[in-house]
C-alpha cells in the first residue's frame, strides 16, 4: 500500500476507546479497496460532532466535519452532486439518534446510497457522560444521577421500519466481522445502516456485558424482512438478552441518487445539464 491512510494529527481518544477499532476497521477496508483499484480520492468521510467525529482528523481521506446531527444532509448533498463517490458517514449515537434522528429516517426512506456507521457507545462521550437515546433504562450519568426513566430506542428496528435496504449490527471487539460488515455496506447499492456497539472507556464501559452476550448470526436469510424484524427485537438495548451481530436485512431497490443522475450530451455544459434536470423535475 502506497499511503498509510493515517494522518499525523495527535490522537486524543482515551486509551481503550472503541473508536480505535472503528478507525482501524475503516482504514483496513479503504486500503483494501484502494489496492483493488478504487481511486482513493473518491472516498469521502462525513462526521458529526463528538469524540467519534475526530476520525475525520485521523483518517487521511477526503472528509467533512458537519455540525452536530447533520452528517446525513451533508453526505446527501455530496452524493447527489457526485454520484461516483463512495460516501461514508460516521456519527455518534447522540449525534444521529437524538439531534439528527429525522435525517436518519429520511435517508432510510429515500434509500440514498450512503454507508452509515454509528459509533454507538450509548453515551455522550465528548460532553462527558450524559444519556443518549440508546442508553439503557435507569442509566446513571452526568445528567441523570438518579437513573433515566426512558426506554432506549432500538435503532436497527427503527431502520427496518423506515425502509433502510441494509441493516446490520457489529461490535468493535469483533474486528474481522466489523470490517466485513463495513465492506458489505460500502458495496451495497443503497442506504447501508451499521449500528456499531462500542464502549466509552471513560463514561460507559460495557466490555464485559457485550463480551458475554454477543453472537454472530448464522444461516440467516437476510432477504426475509420478518425474520430480520424478529432478530433485531431479540435484544431491546436494555433488558438482558443475547445480542445478535450481523446483517439482519438486505434488499436491492431503486436508489435515490440515481434519480438525479445527470447524463450530459456531447458538448453540453454542466450548467445546461443541471437546468435540464431541474426543468424535468418541475415538469416543464
Ligand atoms: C447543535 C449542537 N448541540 C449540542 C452540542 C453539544 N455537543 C457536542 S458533542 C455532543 C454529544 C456527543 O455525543 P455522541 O454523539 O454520542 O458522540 P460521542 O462523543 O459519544 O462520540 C453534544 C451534545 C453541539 N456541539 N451542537
Ligand atoms: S470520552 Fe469515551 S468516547 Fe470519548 S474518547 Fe474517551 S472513551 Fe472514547
Amino acid at each position: 500500500m502506497s499511503r498509510s491512510l493515517i494522518t499525523e494529527a495527535r490522537n486524543t481518544w482515551c486509551p481503550g476507546c472503541g473508536n480505535f477499532a472503528i478507525e482501524h476497521a475503516l482504514k483496513t477496508v479503504i486500503a483494501a479497496r484502494i489496492e483493488e483499484g478504487f481511486p482513493p480520492e473518491k472516498f469521502v468521510l462525513v462526521t458529526g460532532i463528538g469524540c467519534h467525529a475526530k476520525i475525520a482528523d485521523y483518517l487521511d481521506i477526503n472528509s467533512f466535519y458537519a455540525i452536530h446531527g447533520r452528517t446525513i444532509p451533508v453526505a446527501t448533498g455530496i452524493k447527489l452532486a457526485n454520484p461516483d463517490l463512495c460516501v461514508i458517514c460516521c456519527a455518534g449515537d447522540g449525534d444521529c439518534y437524538a439531534e439528527g434522528l429525522d435525517h436518519l429516517i429520511f435517508a432510510a426512506k429515500r434509500n440514498i446510497d450512503l454507508t452509515m456507521i454509528v459509533h454507538n457507545n450509548r453515551v455522550y462521550g465528548l460532553t462527558t457522560g450524559q444519556y443518549t437515546p440508546t442508553s439503557p433504562l435507569h442509566f446513571k450519568g452526568r445528567s441523570t444521577p438518579g437513573g433515566t426513566e426512558e426506554k432506549p430506542l432500538n435503532p436497527p428496528a427503527l431502520m427496518l421500519a423506515s425502509g433502510a435496504t441494509m441493516v446490520a449490527r457489529a461490535y468493535t471487539r469483533k474486528l474481522d466481522h466489523l470490517q466485513a460488515v463495513i465492506r458489505e455496506g460500502m458495496e451495497h447499492p443503497g442506504f447501508a445502516f451499521i449500528d456499531v456497539l462500542q464502549i466509552c472507556a471513560s463514561f460507559f464501559n460495557m466490555t464485559d456485558y457485550y463480551n458475554e452476550r454477543v453472537y454472530t448470526i448464522k444461516e440467516h436469510d437476510s432477504s426475509d424482512f420478518w425474520r430480520a424484524w424478529q432478530k433485531v427485537r431479540e435484544w431491546d438495548y436494555s433488558a438482558d438478552a443475547p445480542i445478535a451481530l450481523g446483517t439482519f436485512y438486505k434488499s436491492v431497490e431503486p436508489v435515490f441518487n440515481d434519480k438525479f443522475r445527470i447524463t450530459r450530451q456531447p458538448g453540453e455544459g454542466r450548467e445546461q445539464a443541471v437546468r435540464k434536470l431541474l426543468e424535468r423535475r418541475i415538469g416543464r
